[in-house]
């Protein structure tokens, strides 16, 4: 029923961004997303941040290190906008122009909870590199998965194993409540563009979820259609 819809929506591609702390499930649930969006023939391309294109690749690798720490909380800021701009020039502008459909693991709502809301990095500073690096780009919609924070630690150290945590993940619980504080936050700002999914249950429920939010946004109802995303 959803994918006949789908295949009746129109032609062109949107811009989906995944948002959440620590384990939220982001990665697990866009692969559901692209799977189900290819099986209906939509041309999809899954990407991240920070990375999703060589060059931004290498600032993930020097950010996720913690060099980036090194540096300051503006520093690494203007890291963060380095590699979206490659990523939003050479990646996801393309790609939408082409009509496909793009999921992205984290955007710009990351810099805002993360280095802003949590960092205390200045809201101008923040809103001026946002400004440069994407430009009128926004997404179409933004799927913020909310779980509790000792839920979502727990799923990335499981999942991490014996490896060692990375610049985030080394926060404490505080840095992390304070996260999901700032996403809830950015939701009730922005609630034409921002869904929040409790994503505290198991991979198919949450699925579900997901998948209606993407339905009522996109292919039921008419009204709830959004404009060129390029
Ligand atoms: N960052 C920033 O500060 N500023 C910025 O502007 C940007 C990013 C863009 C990137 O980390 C870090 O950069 C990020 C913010 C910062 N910091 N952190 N932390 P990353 O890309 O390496 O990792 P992540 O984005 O944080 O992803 P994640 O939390 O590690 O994972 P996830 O994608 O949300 O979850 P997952 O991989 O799908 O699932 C995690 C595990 O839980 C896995 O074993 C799953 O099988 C399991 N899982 C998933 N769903 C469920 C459910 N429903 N039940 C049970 N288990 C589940």
């Amino acid at each position: 029923m959803a994918d006949e819809a789908i295949r009746r929506a129109p032609g062109r591609g949107r811009f989906i961004t995944f948002e959440g702390g620590e384990g939220s499930g982001k990665s697990t649930q866009i692969k559901r997303v692209a799977e189900r969006l290819e099986a209906a023939h939509l041309h999809t391309v899954v990407t991240r941040e920070p990375g999703g294109s060589p060059g931004a690749e290498i600032i993930r690798h020097l950010v996720l290190s913690g060099m980036g720490k090194l540096l300051g909380a503006e520093a690494e800021t203007l890291l963060f906008a380095a590699a979206r701009d490659d990523h939003v020039r050479s990646v996801i502008l393309p790609a939408l122009a082409q009509g496909t459909w793009v999921l992205c693991d984290r955007f710009y709502d990351s810099t805002r909870a993360y280095q802003s809301r949590v960092g205390h990095v200045a809201p101008a500073l923040v809103n001026a590199m946002t400004r440069v690096t994407i430009g009128d780009l926004k997404p179409d919609l933004t799927i913020i998965l909310d779980v509790p924070v000792e839920v979502g630690l727990v799923r990335a150290a499981a999942r991490r194993g014996s490896g060692a945590p990375d610049r985030f993940e080394s926060e404490d619980v505080k840095f992390h409540q304070a996260l999901r504080d700032a996403y809830r936050e950015i939701a009730t700002a922005e609630p034409e563009r921002c869904v929040v999914i409790d994503a505290n249950a198991d991979v198919n429920t949450v699925a579900t979820k997901v998948w209606t939010a993407l339905r009522d946004r996109f292919f039921v109802n008419a009204s709830n259609s959004v404009s060129s995303p390029a």
